[in-house]
């Protein structure tokens, strides 16, 4: 049985977005075209069925907008990142005020670990957890321990030498049913249990960040191989222009929390 998400928190680009981190090398980000797209995927959500919460730009931190990365939440409790990125660390400082409104429990990742909910990848009862630039392996380690008091399983997940890969979630998105996309940018002989793969062709690397919320798989325009595949697995893709996001280096799944 699937989650079904009733609500999400996003955050509205800033000023200073374009000073935020990135690799991508596809040019500066166009913040007017960003917040565009942001309300797009703020409707889509509301279009999935889904309370929505946009907290206002943090223009103290360039990547606030990409709110996924500060927090694990699942049906019983919220986790508390500790970013991977000295730049973002104090992004969760606003958020946890925000979370404590919503979730009786709140634990707290800390130092020296760090985590990045990017990594973190949720597949019914188990969480997959990516081991990266971002998240550390004490980091890994104290989710891991947090996730079994609370009833749930984990494994890790190694993606240090995938260098395409910021995140382990940048490969990888749980669809339900079972079904798991990869990218081939995952290390080769990944185990992923009894989760079915569905693999996206290696010039669709991007698409493989979708997000399955409810009845629909948010999915990133430009990707029709991909989209149709869904399709053609009985799932319900919508389409969302992300081209200011991915020059910073973000997916779908990194600009908002859904619990
Ligand atoms: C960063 O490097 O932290 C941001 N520019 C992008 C974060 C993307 N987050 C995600 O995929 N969960």
């Amino acid at each position: 049985m699937s989650t079904r998400f009733t609500r999400a928190i996003l955050r509205t680009p800033g000023e200073s977005y374009a000073m935020g981190i990135t690799s991508a090398g596809l040019g500066a980000p166009n913040l007017a075209l960003a917040r565009l797209q942001h309300a797009a995927y703020a409707e889509a959500l509301i279009g999935c069925g889904l309370h929505i919460t946009v907290l206002p730009p943090d223009e103290a931190h360039p990547d606030g907008c990409f709110v996924e990365d500060t927090a694990i939440l699942n049906a019983k409790a919220a986790i508390v990142t500790r970013p991977g990125a000295v730049s973002r660390r104090d992004e969760t400082h606003v958020l946890a005020p925000v979370l404590k409104g919503f979730f009786d429990e709140l634990r707290t990742i800390a130092a020296p670990g760090t985590v990045d909910g990017g990594d973190i990848c949720q597949c019914e009862e188990h969480f997959l957890i990516g081991i990266s630039a971002r998240t550390n392996p004490e980091g890994a380690e104290q989710l891991s321990q947090f996730l079994q008091d609370l009833g749930y399983t984990s494994s890790f997940i190694d993606i240090r030498a995938c260098k395409t890969l910021l995140h382990l979630k940048t490969g990888i998105s749980y669809l339900g049913k079972g079904r798991l996309v990869v990218s081939g940018d995952l290390p080769k002989g990944t185990d992923l249990g009894a989760l079915i793969p569905v693999h996206v062709a290696p010039n669709d690397a991007y698409a493989a960040n979708c997000v399955a919320i409810n009845d629909r798989v948010l999915v990133a325009a430009g990707y029709p191989r991909f989209t149709a595949q869904l399709t053609s697995l009985g799932y319900d893709p919508l389409p969302l222009a992300m081209t200011e996001f991915q020059k910073m280096d973000g997916g779908l799944s990194c600009l908002s929390l859904r619990f």
